[in-house]
């Protein structure tokens, strides 16, 4: 099959998804084309089914201070998918990239090639929710020939949010279990080995991940259990996170590495994963953190609780219930049979329900369904 994917490249969740679900069809044997303004993050490997078409955006002072990318990438589409006589555009993330998956049907005049949306998250409860994008996001979602959602939660609440009736089939994220798994040997290579409980949290650092939770949780917890934390990801609220070290005098226990290529090392050194988030349609962090058998304290939010089985690899507390979390964080932390009950429990949950080999195949089958299908319906 010959398959175009459009993502943002950046490090989010939906970034991450298309170019793993990419680079895992390209080793079955199919041609896929990653159309996006730069290389997605993970996407570090040669192949020779693989290929990058970048969007650039040729500017023109009259366009200041908006860049029309929605028409380029929409021109990029129609160009690949005639050129490589793309079956399939699937497009992760509804806007603007469905809209400009639909301009490049019509461009094309194509019935053949057929577009499939995967929503994600914030594209549904926060940005498609905001009155200056719910219309065209609704359309978008409409007019997509196939629609995913990663979480049955998400599939309701677009559902409800957008009071559309299309047909939106649930296939949930996926980990390698092969590459994420316990493993301290990179980690004390690069930190040292110390009796310390290492913590991890790795996210976007946007309002809706609540780092500031994060970190009280740790404070919490370090005065009780000897502990440090890794803080992997960047955005917008790291230099407040920084700032609360600073102040409670915590620089030499909290390291914030940014963006780093060798995720797995990190997390499949920690002890405890903590993702506090305000909502979450899935948790791919979670998901990798349970694969690499570490326990995850996590809120009672969105699709978490598909994700995570509560009491069993970690616990699901409200959000903002930071008493709770640093109580359940200690009780791990100082409990290693917990621990290690809960992170295998975590590893036993990825292998069997969200593994990379039984998940690629859904969206391989579900290409196949919507390609079968003549005529692209609205409802
Ligand atoms: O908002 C983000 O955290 C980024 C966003 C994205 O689309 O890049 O993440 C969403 O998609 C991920 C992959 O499907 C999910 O694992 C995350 O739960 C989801 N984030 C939220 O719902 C907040």
């Amino acid at each position: 099959m010959r398959i175009g994917i459009t993502c943002y490249p950046t490090f989010g969740g939906s970034g991450v998804v298309a170019t793993e679900l990419g680079i895992a069809l390209a080793r079955r044997g199919d041609d896929v084309h990653f159309i996006s303004y730069a290389l997605p993050s993970r996407l570090n490997i040669l192949h020779e089914r693989v290929h990058f078409h970048e969007v650039t955006v040729t500017p023109y002072p009259l366009f200041d201070p908006y860049p029309p990318y929605t028409l380029a990438l929409a021109t990029k589409m129609a160009e690949v998918a005639d050129y490589e006589k793309l079956d399939v555009l699937h497009v992760h993330y509804a806007i603007p990239h469905a809209i400009s998956a639909h301009l490049a049907k019509q461009i094309l005049g194509s019935t053949r090639l057929k577009v499939i949306t995967t929503l994600h998250g914030t594209d549904i409860t926060l940005v498609g929710r905001d009155a200056s994008y719910l219309p065209i996001t609704k359309f978008g979602i409409e007019v997509s020939d196939g629609v995913t959602a990663v979480s049955r939660w998400l599939r309701d609440e677009t559902a409800s949010n957008f009071d559309t009736k299309k047909r939106i089939e649930v296939i949930p994220n996926f980990v390698d279990p092969k590459r994420f798994r316990r493993d301290r040997t990179a980690f004390c290579q690069l930190f040292g080995s110390s009796s310390d409980k290492l913590l991890c949290h790795v996210s976007n650092f946007r309002p809706v991940k609540r780092v500031m939770d994060v970190l009280a949780i740790f404070d919490r917890a370090t005065h009780v259990v000897p502990s440090r934390m890794i803080m992997i990801g960047d955005g917008p609220d790291r230099s407040r996170a920084e700032a609360f070290c600073r102040e409670r005098d915590l620089r030499d226990r909290v390291f914030f590495l940014g963006n780093v290529p060798n995720l797995e090392e990190i997390v499949g050194a920690s002890d405890l994963f903590l993702l506090p988030s305000e909502t979450e349609s899935f948790g791919m962090a979670a998901l990798e953190a349970m694969a690499s058998e570490v326990p995850v304290i996590a809120t009672k939010a969105g699709g978490l609780p598909e994700v995570i089985a509560d009491g069993e690899s970690g616990y699901l507390l409200p959000v903002g219930d930071v008493d709770a979390m640093s109580a359940r964080a200690i009780e791990i932390l100082s409990n290693p049979e917990l621990q290690q009950r809960m992170g295998r429990a975590g590893r036993h949950i990825a292998e069997t329900r969200f593994n990379v080999e039984k998940i690629v195949p859904q969206y391989r089958d579900f290409y196949e369904q919507v390609i079968a299908t003549r005529v692209s319906s609205r409802a």
